[in-house]
């Protein structure tokens, strides 16, 4: 017998197309928001089982950060903030993805395999993004969640990183922080306030920062924050009301474009910070001085920054035998990397592309700083590192103290990390600029090429060798070779867009945009390139 409630009736409302499988990607269920309301809705069917599995709240957030304003996407938030269990994505997967009349039996099949006692609580916390199409999406999520007899709480527009923030204070019993919209802003700017007060005013740091918030829902939470924190940090905050999300502005226009947000002129003696469409993700940039030209800050300078910072403090409140580790991936900048392991004397991984593969790693650390090139990351202290500096009554073990309590430990967040960026240059007193020349780096180019099948590229060595299709390698080999010692290249399948994504890093700006042009036109020669192949 069904322990699902009427199911038929939501089925014919929610009715799946076929023809079109729609995975559990890098992070979440992404796609063209007009594919998506049957995913939604078994969606919510799969959260509840979910919940009463774990015995614990679960999340589920309507976005597609990112992405066009078209697409959108729906992610689950584990218990304790972090990304859905590795094993039970493709089980989602499968259910997303069978036919309406299979949508019962493959449930049970999940109930009887998990022993999952369907009497038991199962509650789910909702919320999304600013896109036009979530809040139907979120209707067809919580008729799932209905139906599946589990209880709902819908936050209604929250950014990514706060959904993750609340779900894992309820879990703790409010050990981590009030579970609430307020109780997020409050535990930030609490420590912020606090914080800073210890640092002081230092006079190279000028508190005002130009904040694009990619015509998002971060836009709209920084100016709720903002009123937290007083004169102490104050905002720009560029939103056009009725501007198009992620379109010509946002974090990762920023980053793959190497330019400012379209609606902003640039000033020297100013920093500026774009989030992504979910505030995620966040990425620094300024007009320098002496070049009068748009220079950027992305996850890889943010990882230095912190760690430098962190390196430094943790040895003046006599931590010296604490251990900064840093997390990457492929994409990031190889100068970064160098200055990491040569100047610092950090040890360094790379793992493949996707915060919970960064996440994962750098909870085996002591203390952890993981950032994607793209802006995504944050910092995890582990418990006994946690428990020693909060015990500690050291002056600088009390402001980690403070930092640590500024650090959204559940994923990345543009909100704290911005506060995290700026308390840091507070407190080693100095500029954008000087944050900018710790080290220089190596010229890159980001490009995409869409091909019939992205799925046809496989990878391995954290995305940095093609496996398949075979002899794509060895031909990326044969060109990066003529671009010299430094260059280097790798393709892999985004698993957030239908695309291929090629990288390229060189000597010079020039060589690494023609080698990237060259490495996408082997990529459209070896996997079926969609469109136009580049000019050369
Ligand atoms: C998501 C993931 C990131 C990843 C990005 C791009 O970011 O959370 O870890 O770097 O997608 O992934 P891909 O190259 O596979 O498309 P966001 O900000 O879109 O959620």
């Amino acid at each position: 017998m069904s322990t699902l409630t009427n199911l038929e009736t939501f089925l014919e409302k929610y009715p799946a197309e076929s023809g079109t499988r729609i995975n559990y990607g890098t992070s979440g269920f992404r796609h063209k928001a007009d594919k998506l309301s049957h995913i939604a809705f078994r969606v919510g069917i799969f959260a509840v089982l979910r919940a009463r599995y774990k015995k614990a709240i679960i999340g589920a957030i309507i976005t597609a950060s990112h992405n066009p304003e078209e697409d959108n996407g729906i992610k689950f938030i584990d218990p304790m903030g972090e990304m859905l269990e590795d094993s039970w994505e493709s089980l989602v997967t499968d259910l997303a993805n069978v036919p309406d009349d299979q949508v019962d039996k493959t449930v049970q099949a999940l109930i009887a395999r998990f022993g999952i006692d369907m009497a038991t609580d199962g509650i789910v916390y909702v919320g999304r993004d600013t896109r036009k199409s979530s809040p139907t999406l979120c209707e067809a999520l919580l008729a799932g969640i209905k139906v599946a007899n589990g209880t709902s709480i819908d936050f209604g527009l929250l950014t990514t990183p706060q959904l993750h923030y609340i779900v894992r204070s309820k879990n703790t019993n409010g050990q981590y922080g009030e579970p609430t919209e307020d109780g997020y802003y409050q535990k930030l700017s609490n420590a912020f306030l606090r914080l800073n007060q210890l640092i002081g005013n230092n006079p190279n740091y000028k508190p005002h920062l130009v904040v694009d918030g990619a015509n998002g829902i971060g836009a709209l939470q920084l100016t709720k924050f903002s009123k937290f924190i007083g004169d102490k940090l104050t905002f720009e905050i560029v939103h056009e009301p009725q501007g198009i999300l992620n379109y010509q502005c946002g974090a990762d226009f920023v980053k793959v474009n190497q330019r400012e947000p379209k609606s902003i002129v640039l000033k020297v003696d100013q920093r500026y910070a774009s989030f992504d469409g979910d505030a995620d993700r966040i990425i620094y940039y300024y007009k320098n001085s002496k070049d009068d030209k748009f220079h950027m800050l992305d996850g890889d300078k943010i990882a230095v920054l912190v760690a430098k910072y962190l390196k430094e403090t943790l040895a003046a409140a006599a931590f010296d035998d604490i251990a900064v580790s840093i997390v990457q991936t492929a994409y990031a900048n190889g100068s970064s990397t160098i200055y990491m392991r040569e100047v610092l004397n950090m040890e360094t991984f790379c793992v493949p592309t996707g915060v919970k593969h960064l996440h994962h790693k750098a909870g085996q650390c002591q203390v952890g700083v993981y950032f994607e090139a793209n802006g995504h990351g944050t910092i995890l202290f582990s418990e006994d590192v946690e428990r020693r500096i909060k015990q500690s009554t050291n002056p600088k073990a009390i402001q980690l103290s403070h930092f640590i309590d500024l650090v959204n430990q559940t994923v990345g967040d543009a909100i704290s990390d911005m506060l995290v960026v700026e308390t840091i240059l507070n407190s080693l007193n100095i500029t954008i600029e000087d944050w900018d020349s710790l080290y220089n780096d190596l010229p890159n180019r980001l490009l995409k090429q869409e091909v019939v099948d992205r799925n046809v590229i496989t990878t391995t060595d954290a995305e940095r060798r093609c496996v398949l299709p075979s002899g794509l390698q060895a031909a990326i080999d044969e060109t990066v070779g003529h671009f010299g010692s430094k260059a280097r290249s790798f393709v892999r399948p985004s698993g957030t867009e239908d695309v291929v994504r090629i990288f390229a890093e060189a000597q010079s700006q020039t060589d690494a945009d023609l080698l990237a042009k060259k490495v996408a036109n082997l990529v459209f020669d070896f996997a079926n390139g969609v469109g136009q192949k580049h000019q050369l």
